[in-house]
Parts: C-alpha cells; structure tokens; sequence
C-alpha cells in the first residue's frame, strides 16, 4: 500500500465540513442540513469560536446535535430568513443542482434552502455526476395517496417507485424512491413531479440550485460557484 493511504469516505465527508465553516460568520442565522456531512459540519462548528444568532434545521437530527452544542435552535417562522444554509447531496451535477433526500428529510432541506439567501452544498467526490437519478429519486408522499402517486410517476417518467418500508418523515409522510431515471431537465422533471397530487416535494433541487459547491477530494477541497 502506498503512503499515505488514500482517504476514505469520511475523511472527506470531514474535510468538506471543516471547509464551510468559511462561510460562517459571527451574528448570522444559519440554515443547517441532514447527514453524515452536516454532522462532521456541525462538530466543526461546535468546536469554532463563532457566536451565531441562532440556527434553523431542516431535521430533528440535526436539532440535537446543534442544540448539545449549546447552538439555538430556532423554527424559520420565528427566525424569517437565513444567511447562509448548509447541507449535503446525494447527487449533485456540475449546474449545482442536485438529488437529496436519502435521509428523508427533503421537505424541511428545501423549505430551509428556499428561505436561505446562499446555499452552500458539502459534498464528497463520489456525489458529483455528469447526469442527475443514478441515485433513486425520493418524493415525499401524503401517505394515502401513495399507490395513486407511484402510478402517476410510472407513466410521468417510465421510473421504477419504491416505497420506502418503515420511514416516516418528520412531517407524518411517506417516501417513494425512484428508480431508473436520467435526469435530463432537472428543472422541468421538478417542476412536473410536483403538478401530481399527493406529492409533498420531490427531491430534485434545480429549481433553487446551491450557489457554492464544496467537494471534497484527495486532493483538497474543489469550489466551484
Ligand atoms: C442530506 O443528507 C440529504 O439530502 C442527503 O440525503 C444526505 C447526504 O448524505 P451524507 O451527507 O450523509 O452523505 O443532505
């Protein structure tokens, strides 16, 4: 084996976390994300000098830990807008648009990006892609309306919707992953799987892309804006 070893997955998941701190400042209102990346974000955070006005999560994940280090957590109705907002993909093109919601929190992720003036996407190398829906495509799903919406996307997008056994999102609802799509026109594939009734939000952010990309590779982290 060579020296030094290759970094794995995490080290770059942690890399790109440590290198948003960048874009937070003392004073702000910062808008926080969901996953492994958030996390090693979050510890940076933790372990940082700077004093935030508050923090508004997209998950009750995150509120834990913003929340165990000692970081105020706010509802968006009370905070109105964030300065910046955090968060990972799990796909995201060379546009800046991206898939997310693996971890089930789509709904709040895109509320939260949308009330955000920049949004700054962490990511590890592995997550940049020439086409978007390698990864299965999560819509969040009024829970009765689930077998009428998985019909409704078969004949939309000739996909494959799997419903995701035993998650609830944090809003009460359901996830259907999508399956086999290439994703072309992000925006209009947004726009139309968000028309079918029943769907909550897909997890298809092109309409409100990231405004900076933070990728984590063995050779540092890459910026692209
Ligand atoms: C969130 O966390 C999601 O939208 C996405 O599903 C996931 C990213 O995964 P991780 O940071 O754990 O690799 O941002």
């Amino acid at each position: 084996m060579g020296y030094p070893p290759p970094m794995d997955q995490n080290a770059l998941k942690k890399q790109v976390g440590e290198a948003a701190l960048k874009y937070v400042r003392d004073g702000m209102m910062l808008g926080v994300g969901t996953g492994s990346t958030v996390n090693f974000f979050i510890e940076a955070l933790a372990a940082s000098r700077i004093q935030l006005k508050g923090a508004v999560s997209s998950s009750e994940a995150s509120s834990q830990r913003l929340r165990a280090a000692k970081i105020e957590v706010l509802e968006l109705n009370d905070a109105t807008t964030c300065d910046v907002y955090i968060d990972g993909a799990d796909e995201v093109d060379r546009g800046l648009r991206m898939i997310k919601g693996g971890g089930a929190a789509l709904t709040r992720e895109k509320i939260v990006a949308a009330a955000s003036r920049q949004f700054v996407c962490i990511a590890d190398g592995s997550k940049l892609v020439d086409v978007l829906g390698k990864f299965p495509l999560p819509v969040e799903v009024i829970p009765m309306a689930r077998s009428y919406v998985a019909r409704e996307i078969v004949t939309l997008t000739g996909g494959q919707p799997e419903y995701r056994i035993g998650v609830k999102t944090d809003n009460g609802n359901v996830i259907l992953d999508v399956h086999g799509l290439s994703i072309t026109d992000p925006v209009k594939l947004e726009t139309d799987l968000n028309q079918i009734t029943g769907v909550v939000t897909n997890g298809i952010f092109a309409r409100r892309p990231a405004d900076v990309l933070l990728l984590g590779t063995p050779d540092g982290v890459k910026t692209s804006k």
